[in-house]
């Protein structure tokens, strides 16, 4: 287990050697060892021991979980956990703790399966083991705005309320809004290609909302996508680019510490054509997938390891999907225009990104949608973007729990969403 000082103390222990000390947290731990009780108190950033000599006054009734205040004399000892221990420790409690917890927090590992785990988040949360991922999202989301931030980039938040569907009608919550039927955006799409025509480059990091059906370990119905859209691109190749350095600077601002077999990027990531993918996996898995218009999750794994023994690279763009996969406003590649210019990016045979460049001229997605015989109604804002002067344009998302779960080895999304919602759950 990880031991490290506790906040308070993290912020003094550079010139504190040892003297008297106050730190809050909770109870994560007692045990009694030979006329000696040990206690680990536990706040949001570590662990600290406190070393209590059962010879002393009593200590008040100490309970897993309870909130306390701890004041003492700090003495570094190298048995301690952080190298440092309280001693003669006089205890406030703060707040009582319900007992017996649903599970047992004080363990190295938190013994409780996913259900019990969700049921319980507040609870759970409190485990060290449970909380890296959080951290991890907080510094690849801080990444993401540094990198772009610095590549003139405008930070937006865009509605989240919309009057129809943003990729497809096929995954959309309906919502009453007054008197009529709105719906949660399943992406910021259509408004940050919207803001491409004002700002030219723009990025947002915030939810969206998919009706998934299917219960997997990688779908959530809520989650934070990571966008960003930009003008005067030559084709998506320019857009892939900077994803390749977005992604670098971001692993980088997130390395943890202790990392190990951290992910390198590539200084150019690996690419390969969607139809030369399928190419490679039929024959990799010895069955015929050419006539498939996507890949699936078993190709992307097959696509994940070819990449690492061909290029040692875990990463790997898969460009020029079909375009019947595609969205409405995906710009045709011009010399096979049933493939797109769009692409998805593998991260350890994961997609955890997609991007391309976008149709510009109003009249091409005039045509785009009588072609997949979809209505203009409700998209008149949209459109409107596209009559004066849009630029040639194009973006990507992120997904910031996939990146986060896969970076850290977790088999369930779910483990990297404070409050997961699915199909079943809604609570808390
Ligand atoms: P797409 O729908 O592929 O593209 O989503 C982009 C990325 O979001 C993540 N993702 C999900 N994560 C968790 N649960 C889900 N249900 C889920 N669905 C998608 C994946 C995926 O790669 N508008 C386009 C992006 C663009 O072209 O700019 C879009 O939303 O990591």
């Amino acid at each position: 287990m990880t031991a490290y000082p506790s906040d308070a103390l993290s912020v003094q222990l550079p010139t504190l050697k040892s003297g008297p000390v106050s730190v809050a947290g909770w109870i994560y731990r007692v045990r009694h060892i030979g006329g000696l009780t040990f206690v680990v108190i536990r706040d949001g950033q570590g662990l600290m021991q406190v070393r209590h000599d059962d010879a002393d006054a009593p200590l008040p009734g100490l309970e897993p979980e309870m909130a306390v205040r701890v004041s003492g004399v700090l003495v570094a000892d190298p048995r301690a956990p952080g190298g440092v221990e309280i001693r003669e420790p006089a205890f406030r409690v703060l707040a009582e703790s319900e007992s017996p917890l649903p599970f047992h927090l004080g363990a190295p590992a938190l013994e409780a399966g996913l259900d019990l785990r969700l049921n319980y988040r507040t609870l759970s949360l409190r485990h060290p083991a449970a909380r890296p991922v959080f951290h991890l999202e907080a510094a690849l989301a801080q990444g993401f705005r540094n990198c772009l931030n610095a590549q003139h980039f405008t930070e937006v938040w865009t509605p989240k309320l919309l009057g129809t569907a943003s990729e497809s009608g096929a995954n959309v919550f309906s919502v009453q809004y007054f008197d009529r039927e709105a719906y949660l955006a399943q992406s910021p799409q259509f408004y940050k290609q919207m803001l491409v025509g004002a700002f030219g480059r723009v990025f947002e990091i915030g939810p969206v909302f998919r009706a998934e059906p299917h219960d997997t370990a990688r779908h959530l119905s809520q989650y934070t996508s990571m966008d960003m859209e930009m003008g005067f691109i030559e084709d998506h190749h320019t857009v892939m680019a900077v994803l390749r350095d977005v992604v670098a600077f971001m692993l980088e601002t997130a390395r943890p510490e202790s990392a190990v077999d951290w992910p390198k990027v590539p200084d150019t990531i690996p690419a390969v054509h969607f139809a030369d993918a399928l190419d490679l996996v039929s024959e990799g898995l010895g069955e015929d997938v050419r006539h498939e218009p996507d890949l699936a999750p078993a190709h992307e794994q097959w696509l994940g390891e070819w990449a690492k023994s061909r290029y040692g690279s875990d990463f790997l763009f898969v460009e020029g999907y079909p375009m019947q996969k595609r969205p409405f406003y995906t710009t045709p590649d011009p010399a096979r225009p049933l493939y797109s210019n769009s692409f998805d990016l593998l991260f350890r045979g994961q997609e955890i990104v997609t991007g391309g460049q976008r149709l510009h001229r109003y009249q091409d997605y005039l045509n785009a949608l009588d072609n997949r015989g979809l209505s203009r109604a409700g998209l008149e804002g949209y459109l409107d973007a596209f009559r004066y002067g849009m630029p040639p344009h194009g973006g990507f998302a992120i997904g910031l729990e996939r990146l986060a779960s896969r970076l850290m080895g977790l088999s369930n999304i779910r483990d990297a969403a404070l409050f997961p919602r699915d199909l079943k759950r809604l609570e808390p």
